[in-house]
Order: structure tokens, then sequence, then C-alpha cells
């Protein structure tokens, strides 16, 4: 799809970047912070990096942290726990308007449990979001983004616990009171929607049965739509103008092929992995939720004043991650399933691959947006996330030329131009990552998202040079022309 972007984008619209805490800043033990469930995930190089592998069990996380040969490497991420200010400086030369990170939730509270904060925690964000907006950017904060403290996860067994909620609560509303001057847009959860399909990285869920995990992830989801309302009340609170969102993964399907039970195989798919924007957005659980809950013995504890909340405070906008699409037939959806893998289990002939074989479908982006646009009508959608992940090369004069993530953010840019041009209300695009950081799913850094290469390999080895790609000038035309030069 080659197409000339004709008229401006809106003007503020937010054109940025987003990374997160456990995938860039390091430092998992220093300034007092503690382990969360990235620091326990794999990474092994001869494991298939399309297959995400899921910790179940306690023994798991023990295992995984005693390790020391480096298949658990901790997420040391790129230093930016150290090299923050210079790399906003870099990444500020952009002319980007917004940074998207998020705030270490065990950096702050390092078990979960304690009742007052990490100070070297709070310092180390005055900073880092003060120098956001030192660089003339917008920061979009997401309070836990893959990562909680493995304390609350071994100990009280994550979201399932309603007592783990009211210590999320504690920890967003130090987070909230102190940062409300700096930042006036935040995203409560990463992704949330995933915690259908992986239960220990999106609930901290451990030791559950196959047959107890229908309720128990229900009941996880539950607490955060919960403290999801409790943080939207808050931010509002403390800023009448500040917006409260949350981000899901989009999960665009398309039907396997014309057979009325594929088609609707794929209507129950997006039923499913949508029921919790719905929950969000319209402040009620939707159909799918409530028939789920009958199949599965309706034992879901609801507590006096939860649905009242939940209808009180939906979110000002959603945030949606956009990769892929996918494929699906006959079959169980994604409430049925635990384990993702990232395209659906089916492939689609008309779309090429990312060298993980994420299928790149920047139309599919039109679709979701326009899908978006009819089920929440008004509701304003930040893409959050959108970026290809490939192997990139640093040649001997030291450059990096990356014109295929020029043109998988073209053309991605253009299908939101073409949606916003639909009648959708698009308030930003945020590409991830704007600077290398480590992958979430294979825990590589040759899987590459940024505009800034970062020299650091596979296993932590490397000079730490931040290295322009031909991608940052270009983004940069793409940002300061608003959209115009595509
Ligand atoms: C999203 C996550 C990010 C990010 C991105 C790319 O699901 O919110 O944390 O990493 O996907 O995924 P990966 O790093 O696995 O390629």
């Amino acid at each position: 799809m080659k197409s000339e972007a004709r008229s401006a984008f809106p003007k503020d619209f937010l054109w940025g970047v987003a990374i997160a805490a456990n995938q860039a800043e390091g430092a998992w033990q220093e300034g007092g912070k503690g382990p969360s469930q990235a620091d326990v995930m794999r990474f092994d190089p001869d494991l298939d990096p399309r297959s995400i592998e899921t910790i179940g069990s306690r023994d798991d996380v023990e295992r995984a942290l005693a390790d020391v040969s480096g298949v658990y490497p901790k997420r040391d991420g790129i230093g930016f726990y150290e090299t923050y200010r210079d790399d906003l400086e870099l990444l500020g030369q952009m002319g980007i308007t917004a940074f998207r990170t998020s705030i270490a939730w065990s950096r702050l509270y390092p078990r979960g449990d304690e009742s007052e904060p990490n100070p070297t925690a709070l310092k180390f964000y005055d900073d880092l979001f003060a120098t956001v907006r030192h660089h003339g950017m917008r920061p979009v904060v997401t309070l836990t983004h893959y990562e909680m403290p493995l304390h609350l996860v071994t100990e009280l067994g994550g979201w399932r616990s309603r007592e783990v909620m009211d210590h999320f609560l504690r920890f967003a509303q130090t987070a909230v009171a102190r940062w409300s001057p700096l930042v006036d847009v935040w995203m409560v959860f990463n992704q949330l929607n995933t915690g259908l399909l992986d239960p220990f990285l999106a609930l901290g869920l451990l030791d559950v049965p196959d047959a107890e995990m229908p309720a128990v992830k229900m009941q996880a989801l539950h607490h955060q739509f919960v403290a999801n309302a409790a943080v939207v009340a808050m931010v509002h609170r403390a800023n009448p103008d500040a917006l409260a969102g949350s981000m899901v993964l989009d999960m665009t399907a398309y039907a396997a092929s014309t057979r009325p039970a594929d088609v609707l195989a794929q209507v129950q798919e997006e039923q499913a992995t949508l029921f919790p924007s719905d929950v969000l957005v319209r402040g009620a659980y939707p159909p799918v939720a409530t028939r789920y809950l009958r199949e599965h013995g309706n034992s879901l504890d609801i507590r006096e004043g939860d649905l009242e909340l939940i209808a009180e405070h939906p979110v000002d906008y959603l945030a949606i991650s956009y990769y892929v699409t996918r494929v699906v037939g006959e079959g169980p959806t994604s409430l049925d399933r635990i384990g993702w893998s990232i395209n659906g289990d089916l492939p689609n002939p008309h779309l090429a691959s990312s060298p993980w074989g994420w299928q790149i479908d920047p139309l599919g982006l039109r679709t979701a947006l326009n899908k978006y646009a009819d089920r929440y009508p008004g509701v304003p959608i930040l893409i959050a996330e959108n970026g290809l992940g490939a192997n990139d090369v640093l040649t001997s004069a030291g450059e990096v030329h990356d014109s295929y993530r020029i043109d998988y953010h073209r053309e991605h840019i253009s299908a939101v131009r073409q949606a916003i041009d639909d009648g959708c209300t698009v308030m930003g695009y945020l590409a991830w990552s704007g600077i290398d950081v480590v992958s979430a799913s294979s825990n590589q850094r040759s899987k590459r998202y940024g505009f800034v290469y970062v020299d650091l390999d596979n296993v932590g080895a490397g000079s730490e040079r931040r290295i322009r790609k031909d991608s940052f000038d270009w983004f940069k035309k793409v940002v300061t022309s608003r959209g115009r030069a595509l």
C-alpha cells in the first residue's frame, strides 16, 4: 500500500514513542528495586521465539530466580535507569510530542505490601518525568506494564487476590498524587486483555489447576476492572483535565473462510477478546462475559459497590497496541484457551511476515480503528504501540539502514490517516519502541524496534552506544510535518 499523505494530522495529535520500565531500565536490583515477573522470564537462543513461554508454578519462579546460567537473565534492559537523560535528549530531537513509559511497581514498592514507597524510586521518576517535559514531550505513563512485585505473585496469588488490588491502589495513589503535576495522560494497565492468554505475565497467577483457571482468570480480571475504575476516579480527583485510560492488545481476527461456522467463530473470538475493553469503555460486563460465567459456575466474587464503581468511571480514552491481525476458524475462543500464538492459529496467505512470524497488515489497522469507532462511538483511540521487530545490521561505517521499518511505519501511519478520514477519533500514534529495548516475549535484544540502535547483543555484550537509524530522520520529518511528509 503506497500512499501520499494529503493533509496534516490534527494539531493536538500525539506523535511519540513508547517503551516500558521492565524492558528498558535494567538495574533490576538497584535503588532498592524488588524482582517482578519480567525478571523470571526465559531467554534461550534455541527456543522458538514465536512460542511465548508461560510460567505456571512457584517452582518455575524459584528456579528462574536462582538461575545464574543466563537462561533466566533477569531484565537488564538497555541501562535506561542510568542513561535516561541522554536517551530522552536524543529522542526529543525527533520533535515528538509524547513519550510513553511505565513506572516499575517493584521499584516503588519492592515487595508490594510496604506501607511507604521507596524514596530512591520516587526521586528517580521525579527526574525522569521532569526530563521528558524538559525535552518538549508529554509523558504518557503506564502504571503497570507486565511487571508487579514478585512477592505479591508468590505469596498472595497475584490479581486473584483482593488484597493485591488494594496494594496496587496504594501504589497508584502514590504515583498519581506525586506526578499529577507532570503527568496528565495516565494508562492504568498495559494490554489488559492478555490476561486471558497469559495468566502469569499479565495477572501474576501461579499454580492454578486447569479446571479452575477460567474462574480464577475472570476473578483476577474483575479486580483489574475495579482497580481501573478506582484509578480513573483518582486521576480525575487529582486533575479534572487529565486523561485516564487503559490499553488492550488489538486482536482483530478474520474468519478463516466464508463457512458460516468460521464466521460465527470470528464473531465469538472478537466478543471474547474485546470483552475487557467493553467493560473499560461501557462500564458494564457484556453478554459474552455473563454467558461465560454462567457456564463456569457463576463463581465471581463481586463485592458491594464494584459494579457501580466500574459503571461510574469508564475510561476517557482507549489505548491499543497494534502489531498483527489473526485468522480464526471454528474452535474454542480466547476465553477458553491459555497461551497465545501471536497471529492466532492460522496463517493469512495474503500477508508478509516479519522474521519472527508476525504478519504485517497496515490495512488491518484501518479496519481495527473503524471497528472501535463503531463499537465505542466518540471514544478517542490512542495507538500506544505499533512497530516492526527486525534483525537490524550495524554496518562497518556505524550506520543502520532500516528502510523496511520506514516502510512499515509509513504504511501504518497512512492507514491511520485514512481511518481519521473515515471518521475515527484517533488521539495519537506512539511507535514501539523509539529506542531498542529487550523484547517482551523472547527476552532477545536482537529483535529491534527502535529508531535508535543500542549496541548490545542478546547476551548483553556491547558498547551500549546509541546510533540513529535511517528511520530516525524519517520519523522526525513525519512528526515535524504533522504527518504530511510520509
Ligand atoms: C507488546 C508489549 C510490549 C512489546 C511489544 C512487542 O505486546 O506491550 O511490551 O514488547 O508487544 O513485543 P515483543 O517485544 O515480544 O516483540
